[in-house]
């Protein structure tokens, strides 16, 4: 099992489709193990994509990102990094697969709903910046072995 982490972004929220694309990771098979809204300030919004920084879309990715409350969770499953990746698609929305989270909702670069961990690296890392270990949990879903066989 593999937990990575999911961000709704704030279109998604306004975009009242938090519950809508929620609705395919569970279907996927995916279990919830973590889940919380809040409003992201500047220097988590920064720490969290670190990597950016200096890149002429950076600035503009903050303001986006603090915009307006996100839902960040914590999903579980086998291969779930690569799972939810794959189930985003590419991340310019017009450019992104049908089918495909970003793909179905989106036609921008930057307001293309949701963030997932790219590596297990970035998933631990990125688990540690958004929740603290409590927050976490542990449990199993009755019926798990007919998902994951
Ligand atoms: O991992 P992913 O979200 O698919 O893309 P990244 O290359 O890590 O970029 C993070 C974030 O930055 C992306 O989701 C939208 C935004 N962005 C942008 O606004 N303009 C770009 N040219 C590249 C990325
Ligand atoms: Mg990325």
């Amino acid at each position: 099992m593999q937990r990575t982490l999911i961000i709704f972004k704030p279109d998604t929220v306004q975009r009242r489709l938090v519950g809508q694309i929620l609705q395919r990771f569970e279907s996927k098979g995916l279990r919830i193990a973590a889940l919380k809204l809040l409003q992201v300030d500047r220097p988590l919004g920064e720490k969290h994509y670190a990597e950016h920084q200096g890149k002429p879309f950076f600035e503009g990715l903050i303001d986006f990102i603090t915009g307006g409350p996100v839902v960040v969770g914590v999903l579980e499953g086998n291969e779930a990094i690569t799972v939810v990746r794959s189930m985003l698609g590419a991340t310019n929305g017009a450019a992104a697969a049908p089918g495909t989270v970003r793909g179905d909702f989106s036609i921008s670069k930057q307001n293309n709903l949701i963030h997932g961990s790219d590596s297990p690296e970035s998933a631990l890392r990125e688990i540690a910046l958004w929740f603290r270990p409590e927050e976490v949990v542990d449990y199993t879903i009755d019926g798990s072995q007919w998902v994951f066989g």
